[in-house]
């Protein structure tokens, strides 16, 4: 029995349901193109907002009943709440889970209590993800919520916290790979700054890029094979972080040598934060070859911050979707719902019916998109537009074999004389809408 037994186990039972704790689109085993419907969405639940977050905010305490939080959390608290997580995994039907060191684990004050809290908890996972057949998506060590990480962890201007931060990725690295998770997330929380008045950004970006190399470089001693991904996101709860969008990590990775070796997990609710749609974030992932995993979570086209919530606009996402079923899908990575219930859903009931509508939605996206792929309105769409670049002007410029100075005597030679031609975005929009009938 844990505080989420209350429900039965969650089924897919179609459209027609009148049982709000079924899934009415998601059907794991479903074909979908080539993949069953469960392996080209890898939903996973996160364990830092299901289980670990009590409905705080800015100005008010916990709404949520999560017994198993204290200060400090004690090792019998850390295997309740575990018992409590993997009865939900299994209840909600799904395969993955996603955490951070400090999530899961009783509460640690010095390296080497951090060090055998955490095997502690690993031990406890192994054994439940063994019984259950649920995995680990990814692993993340929390480098932002302890007061020594509020001038940043690898970014921090002072080396012995550096320091900290090494040996915390370290453990939480080697846990992940024992546990057999499929990737490891960095997440810069505090990797950036408030003031640029107190702050030496080229030293501190510098910094950065070491211990990423050094964490790539332990990866590969000890033969990780997962994919490792930086999480972008433009602010909160800095004024500026370095990992500001796909495009910024990018740079970054290309700078310090690491772009081969480094992916992204694209969240929503960052790529609005940073003012940029999702799919654009996916589109400069995929185009730099480093789409690596997404967090789902959306936020509020109204407020400025992470609100976190379950996605629920399924055609809103098809333009993603699209791109991912394009794609074939995910190489490593998956749906993450990295999401935070409202504070006044406290029954326990609401954590599953805000993953049951989270999944269904994505699984509606999936549908609509893998439509809108096989219809192939779309491509040829995209193909007629950009035609005239297999002919062979378009040909002979990207080969490299004109100068500015060819290619403008060709034109002027030939007198060309190009007529503007529609770019049809209203029919690939409605390409797009005709198809979420899900
Ligand atoms: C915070 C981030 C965080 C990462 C993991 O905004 O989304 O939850 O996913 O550290
Ligand atoms: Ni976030
Ligand atoms: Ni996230």
């Amino acid at each position: 029995m844990s505080l989420f037994s209350s429900v039965e186990p969650v089924r897919f039972e179609g459209p027609g349901t009148k049982n709000e704790f079924a899934y009415r689109v998601y059907d794991k085993d479903r074909r979908v193109l080539d993949k069953r419907m469960e392996d080209w969405l890898k939903p996973a639940v996160c364990y830092w907002h299901s289980f670990n977050w009590p409905g705080t905010d800015i100005f008010g305490g916990g709404t949520l009943p999560r017994p198993w939080l204290g200060t400090p959390v004690t090792q019998a608290m850390a295997d309740t709440k575990l018992e409590a997580a993997f009865d939900f995994f299994v209840r909600l039907g799904v395969r993955y889970f996603t955490f951070h060191d400090v999530d899961a684990m009783a509460t640690a004050t010095t390296l080497r209590e951090h060090e055998q809290n955490l095997k502690k908890i690993e031990a406890g996972m192994a054994a439940k993800m063994a019984a259950t057949g649920v995995k680990l998506l990814w692993g993340t060590a929390n480098l932002f919520s302890h007061p020594r990480y509020a001038g940043g962890a690898a970014t921090s201007p002072d080396p012995e916290i550096y320091a900290w931060a090494a040996a915390q990725v370290r453990c939480c690295l080697e846990a992940t790979h024992r546990l057999g998770g499929e990737n490891y997330v960095l997440w810069g929380g505090r990797e950036g700054y408030d003031s640029l008045l107190n702050t030496d950004l080229r030293r501190e970006l510098d910094q950065y890029g070491r211990f990423l190399s050094m964490v790539v470089e332990h990866k590969h001693r000890i033969g990780f094979k997962g994919t490792i991904l930086i999480e972008p996101k433009p602010f909160e709860p800095t004024k500026h972080q370095y990992d500001h969008d796909v495009a910024a990590v990018f740079a970054f990775l290309q700078r310090y040598g690491l772009a081969k070796e480094v992916k992204v997990n694209i969240e929503v609710n960052h790529a609005t934060l940073a003012g940029l749609d999702f799919e654009h974030e996916i589109a400069v992932a995929r185009a730099f070859g480093i789409f690596g995993s997404i967090d789902i979570n959306r936020g509020d086209p109204r407020n400025g911050w992470d609100t976190d919530q379950f996605p629920n606009n399924a055609q809103e996402l098809v333009p993603s979707l699209v791109q991912l079923v394009e794609d074939r899908g995910f190489n490593t990575g998956g749906f993450n719902f990295d999401a935070k219930l409202r504070r006044q859903s406290m029954d326990p009931s609401d954590l599953y019916l805000a993953h049951i509508g989270g999944i269904d939605t994505i699984a509606r996206a999936l549908l609509a998109a893998a439509d809108v792929v096989t219809d192939g309105g779309l491509a040829r769409l995209r193909q007629e537009r950009y035609k005239g670049w297999s002919g062979e002007l378009g040909k002979r410029i990207t080969s490299g074999a004109l100068s500015l100075a060819g290619l403008a005597d060709l034109a002027t030679e030939q007198g060309l004389d190009p007529a503007p031609r529609s770019g049809h975005q209203e029919l690939a929009e409605s390409m797009i809408a005709r198809y979420c009938k899900y």
